[in-house]
């Protein structure tokens, strides 16, 4: 008995250290994104207990020490000693790896964090962790430093009248495995929280920030997230801006072998591109899978059916295409599959086949019967589609014209960009700036060998508001596209023809640039976005102030640095602080150093982390009505800035 317990303890070791030595291995990074892993995993077990139907409410807290309490009214972690291990379930599942699975009572993990790796690695990555459970009407506390129990299960009597049952798990994250910093964003987790209770209808999250000197406030800031419309509601708000073709979501849920699924689907009037997004067991399949594939195919189809059916396209007519039927479509589709199998290098492809089929009958079954009791929407959406169609044709036509245009000019290149000397595009890099004085200082500031610059115009134009064919004819749009050496959508993108592989957006540092800037995204979110998905858009992070203090000076990219500086001065404090108000203030040799050297400058390389998030921005900013557009910049205008970009 000694021995095995002794063997035991040893393979824990062994685990807790492994997983120390590599935390990339089992938590992608140790940057902020590794951070904040931390915490979905936390919180996935709580929402696995909701998902078998004895949890209703998740609470998690961020604390003023910087540590994470995560608390839910589950049935609370067994406590019971293993008669071989000697030790209680609690210890088992925070100190072996992949533990957890084995106590998951029946149903199946349905979340998992991201690499489903259990809360033993949180624990292995803490300073310390606290666990309180309660059950039995008791009270049950441990605590861990580094993975290691540092005392006993310690077990007290509950003497709540009706005695609770729960878990609560606090962690401090540890700063000798998060070296870049351990502070947790608000915004980031209320994100994945929120989208956590879209895709699970009916579970309350409550988020507060307890953190009050970072908040600069006297109270904490609380915000609950609780949808018992689930992912049909997910699409109204991911449409609130937006003009629906039908008052209702259509919405499909089902389980076919094991495999739950569901889908709710809206199209709006005012949209030219589709927005399809989905999750599997949770987790946002960023790459597609099956799922995607099951849907597109089924869609395609049944439209194509209720079309021909609905006479709108004739015996000789062909087909309508995907893109058509999908345009100005919003859907999601979330499936919970028993053996997810996550695929690709960031594993956020659904791989599992079966599930293909399974969604194409269910959502082909229930879409049929919809659109046949509802001809209205049957009509109103086909409609949309030829029209899509024809549009497509009409753009193809635009993009002969500008093609034949071109070969006709000698020069294909745009009169305005100041292009590199180097013909090799891995080492070209290009800059779009915001004017003629800032396009100036940049020419005169780059290095001309590498750096090819692009002054747009003032606001290059607005994308929400107008349609393909049109996109083509504005000049702005035509000098970019024809500068990066691309085709236009609808073509296979092809970086074989990119002039450069790095495109980096440059403007000023106030409300104005971060306009121009979701313009410009916008652009290339819509029409280029595998320019976005394989890493070649780039954001510049010029400085906004320069400190001077006697014969030094140095530059700052945030406030918080500003602060930060000045208040590492000693008290005399006899220094200057020069505001750049907008890249054209700077000498050519000042935007060198601080914002176009490849060896000192900062750039923020642009990802499509949440394209749901990414659609809302752009559809506030570029939308007809003002008032969110206003709200939405006094709100997220500090994170619009460059300021808080993380680099
Ligand atoms: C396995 C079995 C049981 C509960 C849990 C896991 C559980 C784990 C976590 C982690 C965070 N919150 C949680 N809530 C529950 C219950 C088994 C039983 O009571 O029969």
């Amino acid at each position: 008995m000694t021995s095995s317990y002794s063997a035991d303890q040893i393979q824990v070791l062994e685990g807790l250290e492994a997983v120390r030595k590599r935390p990339g291995m089992y938590i992608g990074s140790t940057g902020p994104k590794g951070l904040h892993h931390l915490v979905y995993e936390v919180v996935d077990n709580s929402i696995d207990e909701a998902l078998a139907g004895y949890c209703t409410h998740v609470e998690v807290d961020l604390n003023a020490d910087g540590s994470v309490t995560v608390t839910d009214d589950g049935r609370g972690i067994p406590t019971d000693i293993h008669p071989k291990t000697g030790k209680s379930a609690l210890e088992t599942v925070l100190t072996i790896l992949h533990a957890g699975g084995k106590f998951g009572g029946g149903g199946y993990k349905v979340s998992g964090g991201l690499h489903g790796v259990g809360i033993s690695v949180v624990n292995a990555l803490s300073e310390f962790v606290e666990v309180t459970v309660w059950r039995d009407k008791k009270v049950h506390l441990q605590r861990y430093e580094r993975g290691i129990p540092v005392s006993d299960l310690q077990v007290k009597p509950n003497k709540e009248k009706e005695a609770r049952t729960g878990t609560s798990v606090t962690f401090l994250p540890d700063t000798q495995i998060f070296t870049t910093g351990t502070e947790f964003d608000y915004i980031t987790l209320a994100g994945r929280l929120r989208e956590l209770a879209y895709l699970n209808a009916g579970v309350k999250i409550t988020f507060t920030d307890n953190r009050l000197e970072l908040l600069k406030s006297d109270t904490p800031k609380i915000e609950t997230y609780e949808y018992r419309g689930g992912i049909k509601e997910y699409i109204a708000y991911m449409n609130r801006e937006k003009q629906p073709l039908h008052e209702e979501i259509i919405y499909v849920q089902g389980e076919r072998s094991n495999v739950q699924v569901e889908v709710a689907l809206q199209w709006c009037t005012d949209a030219y591109t589709d927005n399809v997004l989905g999750f599997a067991n949770n987790i946002r399949t960023v790459d597609g899978g099956t799922h995607l594939e099951g849907l597109k195919a089924v869609l395609t189809r049944t439209l194509n059916a209720i079309a021909r059916k609905r006479n709108k396209i004739k015996e000789n007519e062909p087909n309508l295409s995907g893109e058509h039927v999908r345009e100005g479509l919003t859907a999601i589709i979330s499936v919970k599959v028993p053996d997810p199998e996550f695929e690709g290098q960031t594993k956020t492809k659904l791989g599992n086949t079966e599930v293909r089929g399974i969604v194409d009958s269910l959502v082909g079954e229930v879409l049929t019967e919809y659109l046949e009791f509802h001809p209205s929407v049957a009509d109103a959406v086909l409609d949309k589609a030829i029209q899509a169609f024809k549009a497509a044709e009409a753009a193809r036509h635009a993009r002969e014209l500008v093609r034949r245009k071109s070969v006709l000019e000698s020069s294909p290149l745009p009169g305005k960009l100041a292009d590199c000397s180097t013909r090799d595009p891995s080492e070209s890099e290009i800059y779009i700036v915001e004017g003629d004085s800032a396009g100036g200082s940049a020419k005169q500031g780059r290095d001309r060998r590498t750096q090819a610059i692009l002054p747009l115009r003032g606001k290059i134009l607005n994308i929400e508001k107008t349609d393909d064919s049109k996109i083509y004819k504005n000049n702005e749009i035509q000098a970019l596209i024809t500068a990066l050496g691309l085709g236009v959508k609808g073509e296979e993108f092809d970086a074989s023809q990119l002039r450069y592989h790095r495109i980096v957006i440059m403007t000023d540092a106030d409300v104005d640039g971060a306009h121009i800037r979701t313009l410009l995204l916008t652009f290339f979110y819509r029409y280029q976005r595998a320019l976005i998905e394989q890493g070649f858009i780039y954001i510049a992070c010029p400085p906004l102030y320069k400190l001077e203090r006697g014969r030094n000076h140095e530059y700052c990219y945030s406030d918080r640095e500003l602060q930060q500086k000045i208040a590492a001065f000693p008290s005399n404090a006899n220094y200057t602080i020069q505001r750049f108000k907008g890249l054209g203030e700077m000498m050519p040799e000042q935007l060198w150093t601080t914002t176009m050297n490849p060896e000192t400058r900062k750039m923020k390389q642009v990802e499509i982390e949440d394209a749901a998030e990414a659609d809302r921005i752009f559809t506030i900013l570029m939308g007809d009505r003002v008032a969110p557009r206003r709200e939405f910049i006094e709100t997220y205008g500090s994170k619009l800035n460059l300021t808080d970009l993380d680099i």
